[in-house]
């Protein structure tokens, strides 16, 4: 008997991405369940605070049917069902330490202290400059760790890179421009040219053209229901 198909909660630009690059990379099938995270609902109407008390993507349901959640948790569970494979001999290893190290810095300072602010609304004008020279800071940082390597950790692609070039990609989203971080933009030339992230983005940019096409379609006042946060 086959693998049972895990359900994976997805979000059309959400970070979630580095989790569909994770398990592209690896072969593990999942079936995606895009979440209207302005609404917070499934498709089916189901509301995403039933699935993940934090109203947050991503998740993915375990085939015991328990959920999980946070991106770092997933990526390692998912790389563990596949233990030969390369990214789970990097995460495995003496570089371990290394990858939990970069996925914290991620995860916590780049998305959380830097982009998250660009995303809500509710952020005061006056604070976006602070936020986009703190994306700076990370970035320059960044740009110098990669002086000397193709990827964050030891000489091949780790969930890491997942998770780093799910974060970077949204400086596109708020026109950011890298060129003053030429290594850096030259490392998310590399992973972009990744078959598994260049279908992670494509299912992307096809529901995010497809939940466009519906707020087009619905009437006005519904088109913008809650603040939305990344
Ligand atoms: N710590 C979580 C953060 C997940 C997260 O912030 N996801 C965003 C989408 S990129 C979200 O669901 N935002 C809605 C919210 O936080 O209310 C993780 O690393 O998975």
């Amino acid at each position: 008997m086959g693998e049972a198909i895990m359900k994976f909660f997805h979000e059309s630009h959400g970070c979630s991405l580095a989790v569909d690059i994770v398990a592209r990379e690896i072969g593990i099938p999942l079936e995606i369940v895009w979440v209207d995270m302005q609404r917070r609902l499934l498709p089916d109407g189901t509301d995403l605070y039933a699935i993940n008390p934090k109203g947050q993507v991503p998740s993915l349901q375990l085939p015991d049917g328990q959920f999980l959640s946070e991106g770092l948790a997933i990526m390692q569970y998912l790389v563990d069902q596949r233990p030969d494979s390369d990214l789970a001999s990097t995460a495995r290893g003496a570089e371990k330490y290394r990858v939990l190290e970069w996925m914290s810095f991620i995860g916590s300072d780049l998305h959380k202290g830097g982009f998250m602010p660009l995303f809500k609304k509710t952020t005061p004008p006056d604070y976006r400059p602070i936020a986009l020279q703190h994306i700076a800071g990370r970035l320059e940082w960044l740009n110098r760790h990669l002086a000397d390597r193709d990827y964050l950790v030891g000489d091949r692609f780790t969930i890491a890179d997942a998770h780093c070039y799910a974060i970077v990609i949204w400086t596109k989203r708020h026109a950011i421009d890298v060129t003053p971080w030429p290594r850096l933009e030259a490392y998310m030339a590399r992973i972009a040219a990744r078959p598994s992230v260049r279908a992670a983005v494509e299912a992307q940019l096809v529901q995010e053209a497809l939940e466009a096409k519906a707020r087009a379609a619905a009437p006005e006042g519904l088109r913008d229901i809650a603040p939305k946060a990344s």
